[in-house]
């Protein structure tokens, strides 16, 4: 496959899709996906232990709207899933349609606050390069080249202001950027990760269409 910037753009989300939304690994998202997705967050919340039924089902209440947001705006031919060509031209609308991470859907915006409490890993409201570390060690994602990639992100907003860090509106446009930019020199292409670690061959076999 060559470069172009459609397979930049096809890279990053099929690496997000696959490894942070595909959770019973079967190249196509569903209600299923969702739902054991709610389950893991449930027991993240109560750090491993067994969750109580409340916690399991406040977070199936939001990870239910989330995913009828999400077919209701991706699901084009409604068959209750969302196959990767349908994700990523969810995401190019988006690109075409918002112009920051404040235009996006209710889900998205939700999504993106939740994103940064789960990174920030110490809790004082930054997204520094040991929140970095730890959110590519957790995923068992390559760290080799951890450091680089954090400096690669920051602006001199975020060296002057905040001691090399993010904080949240910087973190939520640069997840942003990562969603929608088809630029390959952006910013935003390593804040979920070393994506081109895995190559793009490796992870379009992966994908499967509908049953
Ligand atoms: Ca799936
Ligand atoms: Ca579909
Ligand atoms: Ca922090």
């Amino acid at each position: 496959m060559t470069t172009t910037d459609d397979g930049f753009l096809r890279h990053k989300h099929l690496f997000t899709f696959l490894n942070f939304w595909d959770e019973n690994h079967d190249g196509i998202l569903s209600w299923e996906d969702f739902r054991l997705l709610a389950e893991k967050f449930a027991k993240i919340q109560r750090r491993g232990r067994q969750p109580e039924k409340e916690v399991v089902e406040r977070w199936q209440s939001i990870f239910e709207k989330w995913w009828n947001e999400l077919t209701s705006y991706a699901d084009s031919n409604k068959d209750k899933y969302v196959e990767f060509h349908e994700w990523l031209d969810f995401f190019k609308q988006l690109g075409k349609n918002t112009k920051s991470f404040g235009e996006l859907p209710e889900f998205l915006k939700i999504y993106l606050q939740l994103f940064f409490l789960c990174c920030d890993a110490n809790k004082d409201g930054l997204f520094c390069i040991k929140d970095y570390k730890k959110y590519i060690a957790n995923l068992k994602m390559d760290t080799s080249k951890a450091q680089e990639h954090f400096d690669y992100m920051l602006i001199d907003e975020d060296r002057t202001n905040n001691e090399n860090a993010l904080n949240s509106d910087r973190f939520k446009a640069t997840v942003y950027d990562f969603w929608v930019s088809m630029d390959p020199n952006s910013k935003g292409k390593y804040i979920c990760g070393p994506f081109d670690s895995i190559p793009i061959e490796e992870l379009e076999k992966r994908v499967k269409k509908k049953p």
